[in-house]
């Protein structure tokens, strides 16, 4: 019962977890690379945000929805988009964001962080976010380099829990038998400030000062009182199979 129960809850992931955000970093779509149909591929279902692999220096943030800014930290600081070419969608296997670790933005040039910003967040609700740190090209080993750890903190809103850090993973377009666990990203939840704002800083630890990031996701937490009204429903809806 019980292990049928935690099974359960297992499968639903977070049950009743809301997303607000999916944004995938890759290369700028129109940029040529080389041939045609070659781009950076957008996750269906995910937004776009995407950075010029050429002359990029001048890119200290990235286009994002109404509520996200996404900063490339330290005077200097850019980020260069990576896609297309020797660069593609990774075949994951147990995982729905194939096109979302088969390119990438890195910060470079600054001082190893990236802030991630957020506006009009619900001050009732936790959120937790996630970030990719993939490089899909074996020719481009500067962006993963060292496989570098990148350390998520909150710097506006309150932490819950533990953070976890992630790190920088150079699993290619190529490679078989690739499952989500292949892959370290960060992760950490929050509360808003009493504003509705909250503020993620991811840190590098690459000698290089890299920061790979193919993709985030933000989602919202449902608060304990209705997580408990959920597996409530789940044991009845247990029970009643157990009857049936
Ligand atoms: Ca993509
Ligand atoms: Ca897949
Ligand atoms: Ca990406």
């Amino acid at each position: 019962m019980w292990l049928a129960l935690a099974a359960l809850v297992a499968a639903e992931g977070v049950a009743g977890a809301a997303v607000v955000y999916r944004i995938d970093f890759e290369r700028t779509l129109s940029e040529s690379s080389g041939s045609p149909g070659t781009s950076a591929i957008t996750q269906s279902g995910w937004t776009s945000s995407a950075a010029n692999n050429n002359a990029p220096t001048t890119t200290t943030t990235v286009p994002t929805p109404a509520g996200v800014t996404v900063t490339a930290g330290g005077a200097g600081g850019y980020f260069q988009g990576r896609g297309g070419g020797t660069w593609g969608t990774v075949s994951v296997t147990d995982a729905d964001w194939d096109d979302v670790v088969g390119d990438t933005i890195a910060a470079r040039g600054g001082d190893g962080t990236v802030t991630i910003s957020f506006t009009g967040l619900n001050t009732a609700l936790d959120y937790t976010f996630t970030a990719w740190h993939n490089v899909s090209a074996t020719d481009s080993p500067s962006f993963s380099a060292g496989f570098y750890t990148i350390t998520p903190t909150i710097t506006t809103g309150t932490l819950v829990g533990l953070a976890t850090a992630g790190a920088a993973s150079n699993i290619d377009k190529n490679a078989i038998g690739v499952v989500a666990a292949d892959f370290s990203n960060s992760v950490i939840t929050f509360t808003p400030d009493g504003s509705g704002n909250a503020t993620v800083l991811l840190t590098s630890a690459s000698a290089s000062q890299f920061l790979t990031l193919g993709g985030m996701e933000l989602v919202s937490v449902p608060e304990p009182s209705s997580m408990v009204l959920m597996l409530g429903g789940t044991m009845v809806a247990l029970v009643r199979r157990r009857r049936s």
